[in-house]
């Protein structure tokens, strides 16, 4: 009890708490979705702060929850905004618990609620705070004033929670690399390894919604239009499937895959079509409209993968052609491809589309 009690005469003044909780939430979210387009390890620091400032913000919490405890248990002053306070609170500890759960390893790839891994309801909670701390907050508003934010030793103060936050992930790793010997190592991104090789090996898993009918390849065409001096529409007998690739798969559910693809090298397809001098991206897209651009350059570096694992692609992973582009998250690897366009612009909108695509 000692100890709590010194915990919290540590604590900075409650209204810099709460402004700082918000701060952080809204830090969070927004490291979160960033880490969705990093996918090589130079970007690993976007997942280092959403780790660290997670916890930080896991131990301011905790200070807060306890100076509001008085009022939690003995129900004093209850308002209709106590029942938004509260459900705030259980949203909060329910994302620190997943987001902590998963990086301990104490929930697997495997652990599903419903079709979601564990990861996955951990994003979900953490979009479902937004909302819910901005009406929190408005409804216990306090401008924030400058003598909060001015004042040297809260600095220092938050320092050391931050720092206090980076040794804790610290600790964790270095106990993982330890102890851990169950095989649940992640990436840096997170994701678990899911072992194997080919189709019934590794998940099927659409973004959203998608979820077409299997594609006969006899009536199914891949064109090649745009920018090139010469566009085809190819069938499927037509697709060089002579270029190989160990290439890995990790999906922002939280697993990753490492296959061996087989198909039509994109820089071989663009060869053939002749590529004119202003283009700059290579648009993919599936029969369902789904759609993801690469930068020339790289998408001459991917793949069209007709098999993985020396065996036909199965319909679930994109049969007959799914796009195989190491270094980029799962979701960038467009199913079902039937276009590949050469553009002069990127296209922004392949973020909506990727989210609505599949609902009617
Ligand atoms: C809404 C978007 C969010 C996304 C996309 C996201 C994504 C992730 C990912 C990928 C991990 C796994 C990291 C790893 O295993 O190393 C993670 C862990 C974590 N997240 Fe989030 N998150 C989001 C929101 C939040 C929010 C709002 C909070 C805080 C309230 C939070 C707190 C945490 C914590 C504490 C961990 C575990 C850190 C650790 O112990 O290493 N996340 N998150
Ligand atoms: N057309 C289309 N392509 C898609 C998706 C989708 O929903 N529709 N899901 C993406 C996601 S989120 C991932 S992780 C990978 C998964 O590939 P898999 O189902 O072969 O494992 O496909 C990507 N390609
Ligand atoms: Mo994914």
């Amino acid at each position: 009890m000692r100890a709590v009690t010194a915990f919290a005469r540590l604590s900075p003044p409650p209204r810099l708490v709460d402004w700082s909780i918000l701060a952080l939430v809204v830090a969070e979210v927004a490291s979160g979705l960033l880490s969705f387009t990093v996918g090589t390890p130079d970007g690993w620091y976007v997942l280092w702060f959403h780790r660290v400032a997670g916890i930080t913000l896991a131990f301011l919490l905790c200070l807060k929850l306890y100076r509001v405890r008085n009022r939690i248990r003995y129900g004093e002053h209850w308002e209709r905004s106590t029942a938004l306070s509260i459900l705030t609170a259980v949203v909060a500890i329910a994302t620190l618990a997943t987001g902590i759960a998963w990086a301990l390893g104490a929930v697997s790839v495997e652990s599903r609620v419903l079709y979601w891994t564990v990861l996955s309801v951990h994003v979900g909670l953490g979009l479902a705070l937004v909302p819910l701390v901005l009406a929190h907050v408005s409804t216990r508003f306090s401008v924030p004033r400058r003598s909060d934010f001015a004042d040297r030793r809260e600095a220092i103060r938050y320092a050391g929670l931050f720092a206090a936050g980076a040794l804790v992930v610290r600790g964790q790793e270095t106990a993982a690399e330890t102890f851990d010997t169950s095989g649940s190592k992640r990436r840096f991104t997170g994701s678990k390894p899911v072992r194997g090789e080919g189709n019934g090996s590794f998940p099927i898993t659409s973004w959203v919604a998608d979820d077409p009918d299997p594609i006969d390849p006899e009536a199914w065409t891949l064109s090649v239009t745009g920018l090139v001096e010469r566009p085809v529409e190819l069938g499927y007998g037509e697709i060089d499937t002579e270029s190989e690739e160990r290439a890995l798969l990790d999906c922002t559910s939280g697993w990753y895959t490492v296959q061996e693809w087989q198909g039509v090298r994109v820089g071989d397809l663009l060869d053939s079509v002749g590529v004119s001098g202003e283009a700059e991206w290579v648009r993919f897209v599936s029969v369902t409209g789904y759609r993801w651009s690469l930068p020339v350059e790289e998408a001459r570096d991917a793949l069209l993968a007709t098999h993985v694992g020396g065996e036909r692609l199965a319909h679930g992973h994109g049969a007959p052609l799914r796009l195989v582009a190491p270094g980029r998250r799962g979701f960038q690897w467009v199913k079902w491809v039937e276009r590949v366009e050469i553009r002069e612009e990127n296209d922004p909108a392949q973020w909506l589309v990727t989210l609505i695509s599949g609902f009617d």
